[in-house]
């Protein structure tokens, strides 16, 4: 679902949790988000919770392959938090070069629709490790009545995922992400952040202009559960 104004925003978010933007601003999106969600201060935002992703790095150090030339698989943000914010913009500011760093989104239920009972059960089980803090966390959780999931595998993140349901995420990953090759500059996506995942392909060399402008937030508890989330 597409929308190239920030009052369609809502209505497009309450339909399936993602919307891609066409030329609108941040701040747009949040004059309207802002009335029923809060922004979260990320550690590397400024002081008005914006984060500015970009090729930083010669190498991807753990923890913060955002701003590294590398790929970002399909992930959450957040993801060592209890509970973390759940709203997600993403702008692009600068699209960098043809074909790299495409932006790529993943609808978490496409899994949990191919998840027989045992793989529920066993998927109940799994949590994310952050290496570097020792913060462990499940996968799939319920919070605000509503399920929900976490996703992180680049390092310092392991998932003790079964190896069956590994390979069986991964299928679905390849079968039903976007490839969001359309995004031009000031073109973006707003995604609930605890039912779809997000990532980027290969940036290319470091020193390659592409910035991506990154705003996260929380939604109001009572609103959480009239919005589109996880069933099984
Ligand atoms: O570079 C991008 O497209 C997304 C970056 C991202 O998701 C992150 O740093 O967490
Ligand atoms: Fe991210």
């Amino acid at each position: 679902m597409e929308v190239d104004n920030s009052t369609d925003v809502m209505q497009a978010l309450a339909m399936i949790g993602a919307v891609i933007t066409r030329g609108v601003p941040t701040s747009d999106l949040l004059a309207k988000l802002q009335e029923f969600a809060k922004v979260y201060h990320h550690p590397h935002a400024n002081e008005h919770g914006q984060t500015f992703i970009s090729v930083k790095t010669n190498q991807a150090t753990p923890g913060l392959v955002g701003f590294s030339a590398e790929p970002l698989p399909l992930h959450t943000d957040r993801a060592s938090l209890p509970e973390p914010p759940n709203l997600l913009i993403n702008v692009v500011r600068e699209r960098g070069p043809a074909n790299q760093g495409i932006p790529q989104l993943y609808n978490f239920q496409q899994f949990l629709d191919i998840c027989d009972l045992e793989d529920l059960e066993q998927l109940n089980r799994s949590s994310i490790l952050n290496s570097l803090t020792g913060d462990k966390q499940a996968i799939l959780f319920r919070n605000e009545e509503v399920l929900k999931c976490r996703f992180r595998i680049d390092t310092p993140w392991t998932t003790d995922l079964t190896r069956d349901l590994r390979e069986k995420l991964r299928h679905s990953m390849d079968d039903n992400t976007f490839h969001l090759t359309e995004l031009r500059n000031n073109d973006g996506y707003v995604i609930l952040n605890d039912m779809w995942l997000h990532g980027r392909t290969q940036i290319g060399r470091t020193g390659t202009i592409r910035v991506v402008e990154r705003t996260l937030l929380r939604i109001n508890p009572q609103l959480r559960s009239h919005i589109p989330s996880l069933t099984k």
